[in-house]
């Protein structure tokens, strides 16, 4: 990691730490304990990783403290200059960072992001059309009549998304989330042969389906897409381009992902986490083009409550690190790491989703060792190894126990591990799969051969040993 764990690090930590443990000492001790914990796991959630000192030390301010909704310049409260400054100067990297012409940092999540997202282009498209032809400026301009009629049309707009078992995430039209209902929707999957996008499919469909949203991205297909592809999709069929880069920002902003592979210049709306392959704060931001801009802008408090300032001075401080040099390396290491975790599960026998990985994660399904991904799963927890259970495309067991298992390597490529030892996590991995079988009909119960647990905790040990979390920092 970039950052420099020095003793000013540490008295800092100790030092907030001793204030909170004034008042309740449980927290303290909580915070303390999930340092012990992190440090200890061979972390291979895809989602997560580790943010610097420097990220997690500007969240722990006053700047919490103050109410800002609105956005820059124009704020429903007073004295919001310095919220004002915090987020221009997380916009202003983020612009730079992925070449935007427009960012927005207030989203809290990456969920938040892409209801913004939703709401902004739906008021665009639609409602502001729908203003205009009923001569209205504003809602609260139309008579009774005419605003049923936009709130009808509004609720029957269509979204195409990646289904969720093909890799999509819940909120790209999943019927259970908010965006399954909002919007009348249809998914896309994957070949069901190779398991990877096939775009002339994907075009048929947006063609039959004309959806006013196209929304590309995912949470667990371990590929790369071609973004120009998925722009003349939607071109063709009038579809307002949306790519939700969650999960590979890091890779896009490292500069692994480009041309095609770019989002930011093919989409119309590109919306990300910021704590994921981009290793800032937990929290979502919005990239637009100018068209969407204002209605964006009004993100807050129109869909998100106030804004967290403390959160967005975490992001600028994020961002600012994923400018300099080292992060393209870093994310080129991501990369890496992933093809070497791949290439090790391959060698040993495991069968993954799409046959290998040119991200950051894996998909491997589980099916062949005889287990559930959620037995897999607790298994691989026992001996030290954090995974989450995923579902594969058309997956027997459904998404609660699944039959995959979903690895990452953005966390522990932050520690330092490098391919050499992301063939040895892959070796730890088929040996905990390989000693892990079911208990009766169970999908959830399962017996770890006797040793199994010891053995790989202490494997598991090693490598972090050697590449030490925070490394420096005492408490
Ligand atoms: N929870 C995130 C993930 O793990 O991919 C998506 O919301």
């Amino acid at each position: 990691m970039a950052a420099d764990y020095t003793d000013t690090a540490s008295a800092a930590y100790r030092a907030a730490l001793q204030v909170v443990e004034s008042v309740e000492p449980r927290i303290a001790a909580a915070t303390r304990k999930e340092l012990a914990d992190q440090r200890d796991s061979l972390k291979l959630i895809a989602s997560e990783n580790y943010a610097s000192p420097a990220v997690l030390l500007a969240m722990g301010s006053w700047l919490s403290d103050k109410y800002a909704e609105g956005t820059i310049g124009h704020r429903f409260y007073a004295g919001c200059q310095n919220v004002d400054t915090v987020e221009s100067v997380a916009a202003e990297h983020a612009r730079e960072l992925f070449g935007a012409p427009y960012a927005y940092v207030q989203p809290h999540s990456g969920i938040d992001a892409n209801l913004v997202a939703y709401w902004a282009i739906l008021a665009t498209r639609v409602e502001a059309p729908g203003l205009a032809a009923a001569g209205a400026k504003h809602v609260n301009e139309l008579s009774e009549a005419d605003w049923e009629a936009l709130r009808h049309t509004l609720g029957n707009q269509r979204l195409l998304g990646m289904s969720l078992d093909a890799g999509g995430h819940l909120t790209h039209g999943f019927r259970p989330n908010i965006s399954g209902k909002m919007f009348h929707q249809r998914s896309y999957g994957t070949d069901p042969e190779t398991e990877l996008l096939d775009y002339d499919a994907l075009a048929a469909a947006a063609r039959e389906f004309r959806p006013l949203i196209l929304v590309a991205g995912y949470s667990a297909y371990p590929r790369r897409i071609n973004f120009a592809t998925m722009r003349e999709i939607a071109d063709e069929v009038g579809a307002t381009l949306m790519v939700d880069m969650a999960h590979f920002a890091g890779l896009v902003a490292g500069k692994v992902f480009t041309g095609d592979e770019d989002p930011v210049p093919h989409a119309h709306v590109t919306t990300t986490t910021t704590h994921k392959s981009l290793r800032g704060p937990r929290g979502g931001l919005i990239l637009a083009v100018p068209e969407y801009a204002d209605a964006v802008d009004r993100g807050c408090p129109m869909v998100l409550g106030g804004p967290l300032a403390h959160v967005m001075a975490a992001k600028a401080v994020a961002l600012a690190e994923a400018r300099q040099p080292a992060f393209g390396t870093y994310a080129q290491h991501v990369a890496d790491n992933a093809k070497a975790l791949a290439d090790g599960l391959l060698r040993r026998g495991a069968r993954l989703v799409t046959g290998g990985t040119d991200n950051h994660l894996v998909l491997l399904d589980v099916t062949a060792f005889g287990v559930t991904g959620r037995q897999a799963e607790s298994a691989l927890l026992d001996a030290g190894v954090v995974t989450n259970r995923n579902a594969i495309p058309a997956d027997p067991n459904g998404a609660w126990y699944t039959s995959g298992i979903r690895v990452g390597t953005p966390a522990l490529t932050s520690r330092g591990l490098g391919t050499a030892e992301f063939d040895r996590v892959a070796e730890l991995v088929v040996d905990v799969l390989k000693n892990t079988s079911p208990t009766g009909s169970s999908k959830a119960k399962y017996t770890l051969a006797d040793g199994t647990a010891e053995r790989v905790h202490a494997a598991a040990a090693e490598l972090l040993a050697a590449n030490p979390l925070y490394p420096g920092l005492t408490l």
